[in-house]
């Protein structure tokens, strides 16, 4: 069941947060960020160790980048496409990124890594563990925007049961401690215009990588 603690923050599971319409106030200066970001390094759908292309493209900014290829998962300090170093972490993103983790009680949160996914109608992420980053003590934090879309969230197990949210533009989740290691996946995107973004979903998470 969902609940709200004494902040009006929805608790979604152990030490999991949905800050419903967190970034709403700074929906303009963010998507400016977004942008600039993904003209320096451009949006792909990238090769899953499996051989599968992506459905979600994807890019990063920050000190460190994730990708993957037929050789596998990890993260990179260049972008393998353009073969620069990642573009600079805006300031508003890191800014927000961190006020969001201290508002639910993380207060040592320095994210080194910024992935962008973008969702096309159709688009969607299977379930898996996010379990790339050296330590699993640090949260991982995601804004979402444009299209809605549906999450679900299971358990440390692929095959416990799971909860579906739904993740509107200007939502926030954060996400650490007890279920830092839970699966978690992302519905296939239903046709629609986002008046800012047209018809896309962009997710994008800050993690501790190292
Ligand atoms: C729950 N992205 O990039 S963000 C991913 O909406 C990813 O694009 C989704 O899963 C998206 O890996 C979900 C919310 C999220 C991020 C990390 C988590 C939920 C999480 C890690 C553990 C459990
Ligand atoms: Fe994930």
């Amino acid at each position: 069941m969902l609940f709200s603690d004494e902040e009006n923050n929805i608790v979604i599971a152990e030490d999991a947060y949905l800050l419903k319409g967190f970034l709403l106030g700074q929906g303009e200066p963010l998507l400016l960020a977004l942008s600039n970001v993904i003209l320096q390094a451009p949006l792909r759908h990238m090769v899953t160790p499996g051989g599968y292309n992506m459905s979600v493209a994807m890019t990063n900014c920050g000190d460190w980048g994730w990708v993957t290829d037929e050789t596998g998962y990890r993260y990179s300090l260049r972008d393998p496409v353009t073969n620069n170093p990642w573009p600079v972490m805006p300031e508003i993103f890191k800014k927000l990124a961190i006020d969001a983790a201290k508002s639910v009680g993380f207060n040592h949160f320095e994210p080194d890594a910024c992935l962008i996914n973008q969702y096309s109608v159709g688009s969607k992420l299977s379930l898996h563990q996010d379990k790339d980053e050296v330590d699993f003590s640090h949260p991982i934090v995601s804004f979402s925007f444009g299209l809605p879309a549906m999450f679900d969230f299971g358990g440390i197990k692929r095959e416990m049961p799971k909860i579906a949210i739904l993740l509107e533009h200007g939502d926030v989740l954060v996400w650490g401690g007890r279920s830092r290691l839970n699966f978690h996946g992302v519905r296939s995107i239903k046709a629609g215009e986002h008046p800012l973004l047209g018809p896309f979903r962009f997710n994008i998470t800050f993690r501790c990588s190292h």
